[in-house]
């Protein structure tokens, strides 16, 4: 009988129906529950101990709305920041000859609507190449199966033109052979659905020509050559950000 298609997809439609009125149910229920306890609160027409436990009610409603809304992670540290990090390795798909890239690009984001914030430690390019300018960028897959080059193009959520993808962090220039900067405002999320976990970061050998280059590989990529190294963009604690950034300069 559990193998008759029409059995299946009776119970299957019955079974969505019962979870549409089971969440429709929590919706009008908390959507109550949240206008009431916001308005008592607000007034002050509620005994201190209700009004207490309505403001704790209240706030786990907020994230509950914010969990729909803006999607994991939500809060993943008690100071309310969410932090990423990605440890970045030498491409292993290059010859010896070229440099050696490793370092940390770490994240860090108020949730929920906060604006990202990156510091970036790059070291390992040659000494002779001091002030040479290198692009840093998003790429679209945390796949590095066949070294970085199995990353993809650039994670362009919003089907634009380079560099106005949310991970085309522009030029950095190489003092002493490291990369040591800090972002601000920056468009890329941790949270929602276009969080950037789970996708890669790249360092490329060459400039990012930002679209100017004439021609399309420069409004798909900057035409930035090489892809010296690569990592995933993971979470992490707010241990790591503390340990990796104090030697970091604003820009
Ligand atoms: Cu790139
Ligand atoms: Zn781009």
């Amino acid at each position: 009988m559990d193998n008759d298609p029409k059995h299946t997809s009776k119970s299957t439609i019955e079974d969505l129906k019962r979870k549409h009125i089971i969440m429709t149910s929590m919706f009008y229920s908390a959507s109550i529950l949240y206008i009431y306890a916001f308005y008592s609160v607000e007034t002050g027409t509620l005994p201190s101990d209700e009004a207490q436990m309505l403001t704790v009610m209240s706030q786990q409603v907020d994230d509950i709305w914010n969990t729909i809304l803006i999607g994991i992670p939500i809060k993943n540290n008690p100071d309310n920041n969410t932090y990423g990090i990605c440890n970045l390795q030498p491409n292993p798909k290059l010859n010896a000859s070229e440099a050696k890239i490793t370092g940390q690009v770490l994240f860090r984001q108020p949730y929920p609507n906060g604006k990202l914030e990156a510091h970036f430690n790059v070291e390992g390019f040659p000494l002779n190449h001091s002030e040479s300018t290198r692009a840093v960028h998003i790429h679209n897959f945390g796949d590095l199966s066949n070294g970085c080059d199995s990353t993809g193009g650039h994670y362009n959520p919003f089907s634009v033109n380079h560099p106005q993808h949310p991970g085309d962090f522009g030029n950095f220039i190489v003092q002493d052979g490291k990369i040591q900067q800090r972002l601000t405002h920056l468009h890329a999320t941790l949270f929602g659905p276009y969080s950037v976990f789970g996708k890669s970061i790249v360092v490329h050998k060459m400039a990012d020509d930002l679209g100017k280059g004439d021609n399309q590989a420069s409004l798909e990529n900057g035409n930035a050559g090489t892809r010296l190294a690569c990592c995933v963009i993971g979470s992490s604690s707010k241990t790591s950000w503390d340990k990796f950034t104090t030697s970091t300069k604003d820009s």
